[in-house]
């Protein structure tokens, strides 16, 4: 089964957008597997909207699991499975949290095994502080990473706040030669482009 991991600093949506596209996949609850290099595995089922409170929060590195979950999408006359991989954000500096320098470690070591990536930016940081600020040394070595790999997409997230659209198109000069998708996790808009892309792609 191909694996899709969503990666991008903290806080830009990577775990909103997991749980929504699940839902606009058809999904109602799902089973989440949670994987800590501390506590090892475990998984639950939950519905989406439990799933949502519980998970996403407006608070940097509220993610510190690597959390995925396995989605259908259709397939000619029947569907293909693919895994979708949530995970710890990654930042430029190093962390005087051990708990964060390991999760993001173990984001790394996953990233490595992905097919796809998903790299996550926020277009309405990127509109706010600008370019220089916004998007960070990591963001520039993702895309090369994801170079390497089957399929690699930006999803300039947060589309739907003012003035995104400005950092969406700045994302799109800052990375010449990938696609890009201007998104909203929130509102779901951008959703049917990336099943498109990402159904090419699995
Ligand atoms: N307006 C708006 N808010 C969003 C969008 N996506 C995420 N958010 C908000 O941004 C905050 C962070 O969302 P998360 O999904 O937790 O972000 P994350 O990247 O998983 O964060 P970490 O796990 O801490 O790395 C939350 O308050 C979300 O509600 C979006 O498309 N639009
Ligand atoms: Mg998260």
């Amino acid at each position: 089964m191909k694996k899709v991991i969503v990666v991008g600093q903290p806080n830009v949506g990577k775990t909103l957008f997991c749980l929504n596209f699940a839902e606009f996949l058809g999904m109602q609850s799902v089973t989440i597997n949670f994987e800590s290099y501390e506590r090892g595995c475990s998984s639950r089922v939950i519905t989406i909207s439990e799933a949502r409170p519980l998970l996403v929060n407006d608070h940097e590195h509220q993610t510190l699991d690597i959390q995925s979950m396995v989605l259908t999408m259709p397939w000619g006359k029947s569907v293909k499975q693919f895994e979708l991989i949530d995970t710890t954000g990654l930042a430029d500096r190093i962390d005087f949290e051990s708990q964060i320098r390991k999760a993001m470690a173990q984001t790394l070591q996953f990233m490595r095994q992905a097919d796809v990536v998903f790299h996550i930016l926020d277009c309405f940081k990127v509109a706010q502080l600008g370019y220089l600020k916004g998007i960070g040394e990591i963001d520039y070595q993702i895309a090369q990473f994801g170079q390497l790999k089957k399929g690699y997409i930006i999803l300039a997230n947060k589309i739907d706040l003012p003035q995104a659209q400005e950092g969406l198109d700045r994302i799109t000069l800052e990375f010449p030669g990938n696609k890009v998708i201007g998104i909203s996790a929130l509102t779901k808009k951008g959703f049917k482009e990336v099943r498109e892309v990402a159904r090419q792609l699995l």
